[in-house]
């Protein structure tokens, strides 16, 4: 007999008690991120058929030309947020600064800031690979009952008190954690309902898949150059297998179901890496030691780097336990 599979809202209410801080509103605010998630998801799927797709006209503070999808996206989910009356403030890659959400009642008794990267690898929507939202949870630091600042913003990844993403895929998946663990839920398209599909999700120590942008690797520094040479090579289970998405949340997702690690070392180009430290690194390294993976910048903890500003960006290697190790070995090396 084929067990009905919990839904994501089952699934919420009766782990609502495990929360660290149990509290309604961060079962609430997770809701109406899988809200938000099945509107994006409608047009991401359709975004082939109506001119939704292109350039918006506007570039980010990345200096990235914005996809209609991405603003959209952006749009969506800080609406949705907004209107459920629990954030206190929003960060996203789309917007220069954070948002102050004023609750209602104008004394700002909400107590979480969020902070988004809307649709990541959005390069990819024109040609119809998967592209994923991550999403990053936090109490706020400062007093209740005063308008965010940017400290709320600027706190360590190991504060963080949840964080997750949606894949939208070749099927949509939210994928989230509130430090208990990390669990994987598909939606059905037909009923738009998300049931859970990967319980207690975890990467396994050892991999064989590499996934980086060997385009850049004149670039790298050598430890990097070292450790991609060692996954090439003839030796016990090597060579691995290259597979890059070109979109973070796709790679990360494959990696923790069959094993491997993600690079985005730092280069001449990107002096201090490519990916985000607050809306990319942090909530995917927590996911992935939450995972039994680990996240590094090739010295130091993700979650235990201190950020300095909204967008900054950090070096980024992240996957199985003792592959990162293995790169790290390397880096430390050959510096
Ligand atoms: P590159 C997408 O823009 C992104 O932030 C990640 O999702 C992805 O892994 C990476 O950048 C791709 O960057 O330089 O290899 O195209």
């Amino acid at each position: 007999m084929t067990h009905k599979k919990q839904t994501l809202g089952e699934f919420i209410i009766e782990h609502q008690a495990s929360f660290k801080y149990s509290s309604g509103e961060l079962s609430s605010l997770i809701n109406s991120i899988r809200l938000a998630a099945k509107v994006v998801n409608h047009e991401v799927n359709k975004a082939g058929l109506v001119d939704i797709i292109g350039q918006f006209g506007e570039t980010n503070i990345q200096g990235e030309d914005q996809q209609k999808l991405d603003v959209y996206a952006n749009n969506k989910f800080i609406q949705t947020m907004t209107n459920r009356n629990i954030v206190c403030g929003i960060a996203s890659e789309e917007e220069d600064d954070f948002i102050s959400i004023n609750s209602q009642d104008e004394k700002h008794q909400n107590k979480y800031v969020v902070l988004i990267d809307p649709l990541d690898g959005s390069t990819n929507i024109d040609v119809n690979v998967s592209v994923g939202t991550i999403f990053s949870i936090y109490r706020r630091i400062t007093p209740i009952g005063t308008p965010v600042t940017i400290d709320d913003f600027l706190q360590k990844g190991s504060q963080q008190v949840a964080a997750g993403y949606i894949v939208y895929g070749t099927s949509t998946m939210l994928v989230y954690t509130t430090g208990d663990g990390v669990n994987g839920f598909t939606l059905n398209p037909a009923i738009g309902s998300f049931y859970l599909s990967h319980p207690d999700m975890e990467f396994p120590e050892d991999g064989n898949i590499y996934s980086v942008n060997e385009g850049n690797y004149l670039d790298f520094p050598l430890g990097i150059k070292k450790y991609i040479k060692y996954c090439q090579m003839e030796e016990d289970e090597r060579p691995y297998t290259s597979r890059y998405i070109g979109s973070l949340v796709s790679d990360f997702h494959r990696n923790m179901i069959k094993g491997g690690i993600y690079l985005y070392p730092k280069s001449t180009k990107n002096p201090n890496g490519k990916l985000r430290l607050l809306y990319e690194c942090n909530p995917m390294a927590f996911l992935a030691e939450q995972a039994k993976g680990k996240a590094s910048d090739g010295f130091t903890r993700i979650l235990d780097i201190q950020p300095t500003e909204l967008h900054q960006r950090v070096p980024f290697i992240c996957g199985s336990k003792n592959m990162v190790e293995k790169a790290e070995e390397f880096m430390r090396e050959f510096q």
